[in-house]
Parts: structure tokens; sequence; C-alpha cells
């Protein structure tokens, strides 16, 4: 096992990192920018280096300052969090020729699952079923225009290098493809600095949902089930449940199974999720993420399997203590993103926290990194705090989660808090029925 890990991230993940390992007897290191000297984190980690200013471009992502962050204090391995360059080969790369572990995927994987059109062939090949599409990168309005007559309209032109939306464009018909195709690839090109797309059949109103899946170094791969994601507004998750209202209990063991079989044949290590789109009973492999998600604690509450734990110990070598037989589901789980934003506008809402209280009491679990006095920085994002229930059904956690939201108090500023309490009385989440444009189409409307 590692002795000593240095934590490359900021926030309620750096926390939720920290706690695992000092649960684990493993010495921490936190790394902080000029702007979170006095966060939570960096006062209970073992040992902390500043790393650099405010911008994360020159502290978080700062490659030589975090390596030689992990040099100087003899760290053995490094866990790269959530955002920042916890998806970047480069990276992964770096740390590892330094001598040190990366907790995370081998860096191949993660820059295979970077490139989106990498990643659908090697899902293909591993047997996940695929959204209808070009069967690689499209170079030429040409060849646009001759897939497209196979693929139909509406269709998506996806940027290889995206995700989160960007560098994406609807053709609902032939006449829209030459424009939408010339606009994802210089749209691609000015955020990814690679204009190379792919085109795909266009699902008009699917749900998202993911399969959480973990592997050890020693050929086990088991899947523990799935989070349904699809609230969410410009690409941002706001609230998460596992397991989906929307699968039956085949559909779900059925998607969980192929996508450990999946996990399994990539040789995949570590923990990782499988993105699919789900529309009309059918599911549609989109991208797969090579990190720990911020929504894990809800598989982690309905499994009882702590994800930071494993994959630490994965790193390290171990096997995985648990086969899937041995993976078991209990109840319902829901997540809260509290966000320092404004609950109409979005805009955010940086500021000192003159009062804090946290919602408690049985299956509720808060990670967050808040304490009153503290001050939010106005540099990251405006993640505070991740309001996490659990109950014995969907009807019980939405009743434990009513009531934390009403116990939860950040104050002065606006947060999302406001938006959550409307949100679990709203008929669409109380039936379980909504889709990916829900909130943003029907209730932020309303
Ligand atoms: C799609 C789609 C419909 N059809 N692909 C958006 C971000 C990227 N990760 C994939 N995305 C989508 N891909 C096809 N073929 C609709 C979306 C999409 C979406 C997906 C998941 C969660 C929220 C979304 C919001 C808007 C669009």
């Amino acid at each position: 096992m590692f002795n000593k890990i240095l934590i490359a991230n900021r926030g309620d993940v750096a926390l939720r990192v920290l706690r695992a390992c000092k649960e684990m007897g493993i010495q921490t290191v936190i790394v902080h920018s000029t702007a979170d000297a006095e966060s939570m984190p960096v006062r209970l980690a073992d040992e902390s280096v500043c790393i650099g200013p405010a911008a994360s471009s020159e502290s978080y992502l700062n490659i030589p300052s975090l390596v030689s962050a992990a040099a100087i204090t003899g760290c053995d391995a490094v866990h790269p969090g959530v955002g920042f360059l916890a998806e970047n080969a480069d990276f992964a790369d770096i740390v590892i020729a330094h001598g040190l572990a990366f907790i995370g995927p081998e860096p191949d994987h993660i820059r295979q699952m970077g490139d989106k059109v990498q990643a659908k062939i090697s899902a293909a090949e591993a047997g996940l079923p695929l959204v209808p599409g070009s069967p690689g990168a499209v170079h030429t309005i040409e060849e646009a225009h001759k897939l497209a007559e196979g693929i139909g309209f509406p269709l998506l032109v996806k940027a290889a290098s995206g995700g989160g939306g960007r560098g994406m464009k609807v053709a609902l018909s032939a006449d829209e493809l030459s424009v939408a195709f010339s606009s994802a690839r210089s749209e691609a090109k000015a955020a990814f600095g690679d204009d190379t797309v792919y085109l795909e059949r266009y699902l008009d109103n699917p749900r998202h949902i993911e399969v959480q899946v973990i592997a050890d170094s020693h050929g086990n791969a088991v899947h523990l089930g799935e989070r349904e994601c699809s609230v969410q507004r410009r690409h941002q998750k706001l609230f998460e449940e596992a397991p989906s209202p929307a699968l039956t209990d085949v559909q779900r063991s059925h998607i969980g199974m192929i996508a450990a079989e999946a996990t399994q044949k990539m040789g995949y290590l570590g923990v990782g999720t499988m993105e699919f789109l789900y529309q009309d009973g059918e599911f549609f492999f989109i991208e797969m993420n090579t990190r720990l998600q911020v929504e894990h604690p809800i598989t982690e509450a309905i499994t009882g399997i702590d994800l930071v734990t494993e994959q630490i110990k994965i790193a390290a070598g171990g096997v995985l203590p648990f086969t899937q037989d041995e993976v078991t589901f209990t109840g319902h789980a829901i997540e809260c993103r509290i966000n320092a934003e404004h609950p109409e506008t979005f805009m955010p809402t940086p500021g000192k926290v003159e009062y804090y209280h946290a919602a408690g009491g049985a299956g509720v679990r808060v990670d967050t990194i808040l304490y009153s006095g503290y001050k939010i920085p106005p540099y990251y994002d405006s993640l505070i705090a991740k309001l996490i229930v659990h109950g014995r059904d969907r009807d019980h956690a939405l009743a434990r989660l009513r009531l934390a939201l009403q116990e939860f108090v950040v104050e002065p500023m606006p947060t999302t808090l406001d938006l959550h309490r409307r949100l679990v009385d709203a008929d669409a989440i109380k039936t379980g029925n909504y889709s990916i444009k829900w909130l943003e189409q029907e209730f932020l409307t309303s």
C-alpha cells in the first residue's frame, strides 16, 4: 500500500479523497492555490504545498508544480480527483515517469476515451451498442453528405475531442448539413485545438443513464449499477439518482452486465463510467469517463462500496474484494448539487458564508468544504456542497431529501438550494418521468 498520497485537486473532492486516505492510514499532502490557503482540506491534510496563484492554469493545472510538490514531500502516488487533470493522459504519463503511481486508469485508456471516435470504436469492439452514425471521423463535407444518407436526419455533428456539448451541431435536414459541419469543426478547433468531427443520428428525447464500472489489474471487472443523470442544465448535472426510475430490473442487470463485460475486454483499470443515452427502451453508448465522478456517492449509498478506497487499493495492485454476485443494491439514493449560484439566473454568488448549517439524520450524507466564515472563491466552479440521501425506496429517499433541504442553511448568498426545494415537489420528479430536456424546456420555463 502507498505511504503518502498527493491530492491534486480542491474542494469537496479533495476532502473526499483526504478522508479515504486517513481512513486507510495513508499520509496526505494537499496542494492548493493562494486562493484556497484557508480551505478545509488544507487544514486537515498532514502536509500542504502552495502550488501557485488563484488561476487554475497556474496552479491546479500546473503539471510541473504538482509533480514537484509530490517529489519534495516524498509521495508515492497522486490522486487527481475530479476535473482539472483527472482525464489528462499526459499528466498521468508524467506522474508515472516520475516514479509515482497514478490513481486512475492507464494513460492509454484515458487517451483513447478522450477521443470520442476512438472511444466508440473500442466500445463497439467490446460489444456495446452505439448510436447509429459514421464509422469513424468524417473529414470532408462530401463524405458527410454521403454518410448522412445512410444515417438519416436529424443528425448531429460532434467533435471527436468534445464532451460537455461543445462542438456539437444539429442538422435537421440535408440543406443544414454543410453549415452544421463547418460550424462544428470551427467550434471544435477553437475549443480543443482539434477539428475532427463525426456524425450520429440525433436522439430527440433521451435520458442520460450512466453505468459505474470498476476493474482491478488482475482481470476482474464488475458494474456497480447505473445512475440517472438526466436532470441537467447546459450540460451541468444538478440532481442525480440511483437506480434510474426508467429501468426495469431486467434492463438494469442487462446494461450492467454488458458494461462490465466491455470493461473487462478493454483491459480497463480502476473506476470508470460508461455513458449511455436511453430512448424508447434502447441503450446507446456515447462516451466513457475515465475518472471518479462527482455523483459517485449515490452509487456508494446503494452498494455500500467506497469507490475511493477501492480506487486506491486497485492502484496499489490489490484484487477487487467482491465479485459481481457479491455486489448488492439496497434502496434508492439521490444527490443534489448545491452551487453558489443564483437559483434562477445561475449567476455565480461567491463571497463569505456567514452562517452554515448542514442537514443530518439517518440516510443523509453531506460532502462539503463549507464552514461558517468560509470565503467561497470566485475562481473555480461553483459547487459548494453535495447533499446525498438514501432511503429504502424512491419515495422514502424523496421524503428524506425534502426534509434535508428544509434543514440546510447557507447564508447570505443565494444558492441552488432554493431550486432543489422546488424541484423535489415537481410532478416529473415525483413520478420519475423526465428526460434530458425536462429541466431546461419545462421546469425552468414554468
Ligand atoms: C447526443 C444527444 C442526442 N443524440 N447524441 C451532449 C453532451 C455529450 N456528452 C453528448 N450529448 C448529447 N449527445 C445523440 N446522438 C443529446 C446530447 C445531449 C445530452 C446528453 C446527455 C446529457 C445531457 C444532454 C443535453 C443535451 C444534449
